[in-house]
């Protein structure tokens, strides 16, 4: 898989990408992300890329020109499958949309600022609009960097033990169930007789059912989907 990113700050998505997993995704060849300035684009000479809201108010808006020209370049590199846009009100991410997007080649992500981009280049060009919670953040690029990681594990041969995206929280909208290691005794408390049973089948029955128990405790919400 692909990524490209459109960002007026860059510096912030320069080191996310370069540790643990996503480190191993892009080493094994399996991902590649490539941030892009939006100023390349500018309309002048002083580096524009935004300008005043028509009907007033605070703040700037990002402008159509330096985008459409960023979107069509990229364009002629790549076929893109989606054209992303982060923003407060898109579709708050789940894992279902990391599951999607993870079977894809090519995802150009475009972080917002300031009070956004100009709406016509979302109609021309946004094909998914994508929040990662109800509050709001200074900027996309941090959004961006969340999607990337939530993605960049999916992607099939990332993760070393196959199985182990599979038993995330939320894969089956459930909440992973707690997990120990040693020692079998620590401050009083013990290790689940079960879990040194050696009894997979128990383990299993033990570790779906601490998984709906906390499901229903802490996000019964999830339960009309399971
Ligand atoms: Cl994608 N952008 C911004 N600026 N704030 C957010 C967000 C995105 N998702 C949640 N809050």
């Amino acid at each position: 898989m692909h990524i490209d990113i459109i960002t007026v700050q860059p510096d912030l998505l320069a080191s996310p990408f370069s540790h643990s997993i996503m480190k191993r995704a892009q080493d094994k060849g399996l991902l590649t992300v490539q941030v892009h300035h939006l100023r390349k684009w500018a309309i002048n000479e002083y580096g524009q890329v935004d300008d005043y809201q028509y009907g007033g108010g605070a703040g700037m808006v990002m402008m159509c020109e330096p985008l459409a020209n960023a979107i069509e370049e990229l364009s002629t590199e790549r076929k893109f499958d989606e054209i992303i846009y982060l923003t407060p009100d898109g579709k708050t991410l789940n894992q279902k949309t990391a599951n999607m997007l993870s079977l894809k080649q090519n995802l150009l992500l475009i972080c917002g600022h300031y009070k956004g981009i100009d709406e016509r280049i979302r109609e021309k060009y946004v094909t998914l609009e994508i929040s990662i919670g109800d509050y709001v953040l200074s900027g996309g690029e941090l959004a961006a960097a969340v999607l990337v990681d939530a993605i960049g594990r999916l992607i099939p041969g990332v993760l070393g033990d196959e199985t182990s995206a599979l038993t995330d929280s939320f894969q089956d909208n459930l909440l992973a169930p707690p997990v120990y290691t040693r020692p079998v005794e620590w401050n009083g408390m013990k290790v689940p007789d079960v879990l040194m049973s050696g009894d997979h089948k128990k383990i299993e029955d033990w570790r779906y059912e601490q998984a709906l128990q906390r499901t229903k405790e802490r996000r019964p919400d999830l339960l009309r989907d399971h």
